[in-house]
């Protein structure tokens, strides 16, 4: 284990007393925490240690005796293990169990976070502190934190538990009182709850809105538009944020809730109307045998999404274009080919898939068969099957993928509605967390590559931008290292050798393969840590979660998105389409129409990587000029099941996030940092009428002499002064007690002999 060996604050437990360590600096002073080090003090006194067991966990127990290097320890079940005492790491007091803040514990280390972190969810707190980061623990039930009640508690401040709803009003009061924008940025692995906080915060933040807004409303029920149309089963999550599964996918997995919703919910008008069938009859639902998901009543959704529908104001006529745009996918996969001669081509089959779908897109029979008919190149060859099913399949795509940018667009504008001058911002980030089947291919790779991008910007906001102030500022600072992914990251970025550009380039060539493509992939990332080579057709990638293997076989077809099939006459065709031009708002705004998202998606690349790592690139601009607030959602188990918590899940998740360097540098850092003009003009008067000082570096030190407080409360660097979490607080309190002339100088736990 990487960290369980290494200096992170976890010192090992010694026999001897030469503890060399910058972190403790709490309450306790060195020569106790010395003395707690040690084995023999432990020992005597009968306190808790974590002993490792096999399988790379611990268990808690008390040491009976030592000989040598060696320790008999007695665990808590007693059982009595032979441990070496270099593996011994102390265990904290029993009153510090269930602690809600991590730097807090006395003791910081791998088990130590383990354990208290259990604690608390077992008993239903499945919030807690790592420093400036809330780590949220799926509880998969519900566990009664929620609603109107907590979140009046929570805008009262009359708590302090970490909550997301505490994230969120930390946010808001912040971009109120510096006129900043914020962010909250929510990571963790597929399943582990990232799109249910994202959901949450929004749920606080709507709730700061006027009781009497609409906006509310909107807001949240445009969330649920977006999750029917967005989201759909995987195997780690039933309701996972998805892209790219409209025509095929792994067994036991679902396409977007919203075509099951459909058939299973719509009246019997709008399933005459769409000739709509059971969702086992459609050739995109039935493939992956798995039409349903458990305690999920599909029609019952349906009824809520219609009635959202109705609150973001899109008309019923609207709706119904929708709908039918839903149905011309479904029946479109339905479309058959038939083999026109001896050769291998063949033609669109006349049937009632292929007059439906016509109906559904509103074009007619011929125009539909010759949009279908019709080769890349514009000749007039006929198409072999594979071509047939790739235009057929990249008509499907393009239709979603446009309904579902228009369906964006429409409830943005509904929210204008409402908007007054937004001057200042929240953004929420919710992206598709990390995955790993036994099964991987190009969607994983997109997605695995997303979380490297975000997990990069975690740890240079957690742990690397404060470390290199502190050091370009010259104090006294001893690093917490941490593993960068800029490896990883360069193994897809890399400009003309990287796995997107290489990607696009076979993507492009006529006689490129998934083969000719991985043969690449070999020849220039072989040098890069993180590429290994595999058996026939798959190779690995060393992630910052661990190592994938991904299957190159059809990632070239999926990164072209096949919509090349003539497109432009496609579009024609389809234009038809903009009869659906839908206005749903006041005719003042700009119209909003299929079509114009149609167009908007043909002027696009239509490599999907390389636009994906564009848009990517770009978010994380965006999120560069906003104060960030961190939220990392951990997976306590992997069947989705309340009360399980598998230490080694979390544990996994806990290191590859870097919670313990994160904590490690919240236990030491100076959360306040101030210029010495400021500080000397904000606390001067706090010295006697007799300074004659000057220099403002000069008045600061003088102050935090004057007031006692202790050396390593502060550091004083080359331009600001840096002060622990506390100490300010203490000042201020002064300051109120004291307008002028002399302090008063009170006990507290920051001075040592006031
Ligand atoms: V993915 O990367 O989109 O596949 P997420 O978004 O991280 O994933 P999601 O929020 O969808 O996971 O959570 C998965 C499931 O966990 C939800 O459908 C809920 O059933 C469950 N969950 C998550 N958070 C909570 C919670 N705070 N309380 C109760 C929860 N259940
Ligand atoms: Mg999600």
């Amino acid at each position: 284990s990487r960290l369980r060996n290494r200096s992170f604050g976890a010192k090992k437990m010694r026999r001897e007393k030469t503890v060399e360590t910058p972190y403790e600096v709490s309450s306790s002073t060195r020569s106790e925490s010395e003395q707690y080090e040690n084995i023999d003090y432990f020992m005597k006194k009968r306190l808790s240690v974590w002993c490792p067991v096999p399988g790379g966990l611990w268990k808690s127990g008390k040491i009976q005796s030592i000989s040598g290097e060696e320790a008999s320890i007695k665990l808590s079940d007693g059982t009595v293990i032979e441990a070496s005492t270099e593996e011994l790491l102390p265990a904290n007091p029993a009153s510090f169990e269930g602690i809600y803040d991590l730097t807090r514990l006395s003791y910081l280390n791998e088990p130590s976070v383990l354990h208290n972190l259990e604690c608390r969810f077992c008993g239903d707190m499945v919030y807690s502190k790592a420093g400036p980061l809330l780590i949220a623990i799926n509880p998969f039930k519900d566990v009664q934190l929620y609603g109107d009640d907590v979140i009046t508690a929570y805008r009262q401040k009359l708590t302090n538990e970490p909550h997301v709803y505490a994230t969120a009003d930390n946010a808001y009061n912040q971009m109120m009182r510096d006129g900043e924008n914020q962010s909250i940025i929510i990571s963790g692995e597929s399943g582990a709850g990232k799109t249910e906080t994202a959901n949450l915060a929004v749920e606080y933040l709507v709730a700061l809105c006027d009781e009497q807004s609409s906006l509310k409303d909107k807001i949240l029920k445009g969330s649920h538009i977006l999750e029917a149309f967005g989201n759909a089963k995987t195997s780690t999550n039933d309701n996972s944020s998805r892209f790219l599964r409209l025509v095929k996918r792994a067994k036991g997995e679902r396409s977007y809730h919203i075509f099951y919703q459909l058939c299973a919910g719509a009246p019997s008008s709008l399933k005459d109307r769409l000739n709509l069938k059971m969702a086992n009859q459609y050739k995109y639902l039935n493939q992956s045998e798995c039409l349903e998901i458990r305690s999920v009543d599909d029609a019952s959704k349906f009824q809520m999404l219609m009635e959202a529908l109705d609150i973001i104001q899109i008309s019923k006529d609207t709706q119904g274009h929708i709908f039918e745009l839903l149905a011309a996918v479904l029946w479109l996969g339905n479309i058959s080919f038939n083999k026109v001669d001896t050769e291998s081509c063949v033609e669109v089959a006349p049937d009632e898939a292929l007059t439906t779908a016509a109906r559904m897109v509103g074009c007619s029979t011929q125009e539909l068969i010759s949009v279908l008919s019709a080769p890349e190149d514009g000749t007039s060859e006929k198409l072999t099957l594979q071509e047939a099913i790739d235009i057929r399949d990249g008509l499907a795509k393009v239709i979603y993928a446009s309904l579902f940018d228009w369906l964006v667009e429409l409830i943005n504008k509904s929210l204008e509605v409402d908007k007054q001058e937004a001057e200042r911002s929240i953004s929420i980030l919710d992206v598709c967390g990390f995955e790993s089947f036994q099964k991987n291919s190009f969607e994983q790779i997109c997605i695995n590559y997303g979380s490297e991008r975000l997990h990069q910007h975690f740890a240079r906001h957690l742990l690397k931008l404060e470390q290199e102030a502190y050091e370009f500022d010259g104090l006294d600072w001893i690093k917490v290292d941490y593993e960068d992914n800029h490896e990883c990251l360069n193994l897809f970025e890399k400009k003309s050798l990287g796995l997107f550009s290489l990607l696009d380039e076979e993507s492009c060539l006529p006689t490129g393969t998934d083969s000719t493509f991985l043969n690449k992939l070999k020849q220039h990332l072989n040098g890069n840590p993180c590429f290994k080579e595999d058996r026939n057709g798959f190779f690995k990638i060393r992630h910052f979660t661990g190592e994938v293997l991904y299957d190159s076989n059809g990632f070239l077809d999926k990164n072209r998105d096949t919509t090349h099939a003539n497109l432009s006459q496609l579009l024609s065709s389809i234009c038809l389409l903009s009869r659906f031009a839908p206005n749903v708002l006041n005719q003042s705004q700009a119209p909003t129409s299929f079509s114009s998202e149609l167009h908007a998606l043909e002027s696009q690349k239509h490599l999907i990587g390389s636009k994906y790592k564009d848009q990517l690139f770009k978010l994380m601009q965006q999120l560069e000029h906003t104060n960030p607030h961190f939220i990392l959602c951990i997976r306590p188990n992997s069947e989705q099941l309340p009360s399980i918590y598998s230490k080694e899940l979390v544990l996994h998740q806990l290191r590859y996030s870097g919670v313990l360097e994160v904590v490690t540098i919240a236990r030491v850092s100076y959360p306040t940092q101030m210029a010495y003009e400021e500080f000397a003009n904000r606390y001067a008067f706090l010295l006697s009428e007799k300074n004659v000082l000057q220099d403002p570096l000069d008045i600061s030190v003088a102050v935090l002499q004057h007031c006692n407080v202790l050396p390593e409360m502060y550091q004083v660097g080359y331009k600001k002064l840096y002060m622990r979490a506390g100490l300010i607080d203490m000042l201020e309190d002064m300051k109120k007690q004291v307008p002028q002339g002399t302090p008063k100088i009170q006990k507290c736990f920051h001075c040592a002999h006031a």
